[in-house]
């Protein structure tokens, strides 16, 4: 706890005084990795990096990957990832929290623009896209801790309603909501998004955020979210998918594609017009469709290349360097197989398959319910 807020004081101070250098010219643009290095001890950092590693020292990584492969199987054998979304969450929640802040999606960036600043700004995107508007009942489905839901709770004057699996993010999601002072607009509630807990017509709006690419039967989970609208409303997805540029055939695609969702216990990634045919097989009309990643905009997955985290995790050394912590078990059992698995692939796989063009991040669907 000390130690994690020492880390924390260090980083903030240290990020703040590198912001000043950077802006230096000449010297300024070689001090820039440094503010990766010394970054914040929430963000995409190796401060936070150490963060984590202190504070996971004495976890079971072992039960962990034996339990997140089980249900990987069982996923892939029946279609139904709810033990693996809960068994990663359960676990995944704090660990992403601690080292990508609350923001457990990519967003459109700009040159100068900080992260932080970029999903303030995709808050209010994601207020317009909803045409959110105060006393108006809007459900956020797959919400994680609620993060854009209490945002947009906060800019539209609206209630939101979460909705998701894992204990360890209603719990977090409802500590937070009463952190903020939102309890008399804000709850976030248990439940499956294929079968959702509640009467038909029940919410103004909803929307969900990278939680559909969890879904095995998009068409039941669509058809779900068009139930729970009332007639007039708006459904809102923002989702990462495979684009028309992805080739299952070619070996670099599938290895890439297929590590996104093995890393992360999902089912393999949707296309752009699988949501479009359940959304219209669910009686939706389409409202309309914007990357927000396109150019000016940076690539959806620049987050991991400006901090360097990519370059740092795409390394053999730091990979070696893992390797033999744990040997020396100066890192905990199996720890090797966690980081690599889920903190190595998920990051570098995202950037190589978003740098190829055959993953996309950033698609903004809107539905209107007639
Ligand atoms: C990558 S996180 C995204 C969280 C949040 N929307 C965000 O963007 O910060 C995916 C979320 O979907 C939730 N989820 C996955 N499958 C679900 C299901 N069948 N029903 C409800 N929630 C689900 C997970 O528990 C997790 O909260
Ligand atoms: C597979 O995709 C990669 C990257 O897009 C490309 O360079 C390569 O030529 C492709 N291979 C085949 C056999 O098409
Ligand atoms: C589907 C899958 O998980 N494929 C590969 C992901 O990457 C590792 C290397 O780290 C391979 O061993 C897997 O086969």
């Amino acid at each position: 706890m000390v130690l994690t807020s020492i880390l924390s004081l260090v980083g903030t101070v240290l990020g703040t005084a590198l912001d000043v250098a950077c802006a230096v010219p000449v010297v300024g643009p070689l001090l820039k990795p440094l503010k990766f290095i010394f970054g914040a001890a929430d963000d995409q950092s190796v401060t936070s990096l150490f963060t984590f590693l202190w504070n996971y020292r004495n976890f079971d990584f072992e039960h962990f990957m034996k339990s997140h492969k089980a249900a990987l199987a069982v996923g892939q054998k029946t279609g139904d990832y709810c033990t693996g979304v809960c068994n990663y969450y359960e676990v995944m929640s704090e660990v992403i929290t601690l080292t990508s802040g609350p923001f457990w999606h990519f967003v459109p960036m700009a040159e100068g623009v900080s992260r932080k600043e970029s999903h303030d700004q995709f808050h209010c995107t994601m207020v317009n896209h909803l045409d959110a508007k105060p006393g108006q009942k809007i459900l956020e489905f797959g919400c994680g801790f609620g993060e854009i839901g209490r945002q947009v709770a906060k800019i539209s004057g609206a209630s939101v309603t979460g909705l998701t699996m894992s204990n360890a993010e209603i719990v977090g999601g409802n500590e937070r909501i009463h952190k903020a002072g939102l309890q008399d607009r804000c709850v976030i509630v248990q439940g499956n998004y294929h079968k959702m807990p509640f009467p038909d017509a029940s919410f103004d709006k909803v929307f969900g955020v990278y939680c559909l690419k969890y879904s095995a039967d998009l068409e039941t989970a669509i058809s779900e979210a068009a139930r729970v609208l009332k007639p007039g409303g708006r459904l809102v997805s923002y989702e990462i998918i495979v684009t028309d540029k992805y080739d299952p055939t070619n070996k670099t695609h599938k290895y890439y594609v297929d590590n996104i969702s093995h890393s992360t216990c999902m089912p393999p990634l949707w296309h752009a017009h699988n949501f479009r045919d359940a959304a219209r097989k669910a009686g939706l009309v389409p409202h309309s469709e914007v990357d927000l990643c396109k150019p000016p905009a940076q690539p959806w997955y620049s987050c991991f290349e400006r901090t360097y985290i990519h370059d740092v995790l795409s390394s053999p050394l730091v990979l070696n360097a893992v390797k033999l912590a744990e040997t020396v078990r100066i890192l905990p059992k199996s720890f090797f197989e966690f980081f690599e698995a889920c903190i190595i692939h998920p990051t570098t796989d995202f950037t190589n398959a978003g740098r190829l063009g055959i993953v996309d991040g950033a698609l903004m669907m809107v539905w209107t319910k007639p």
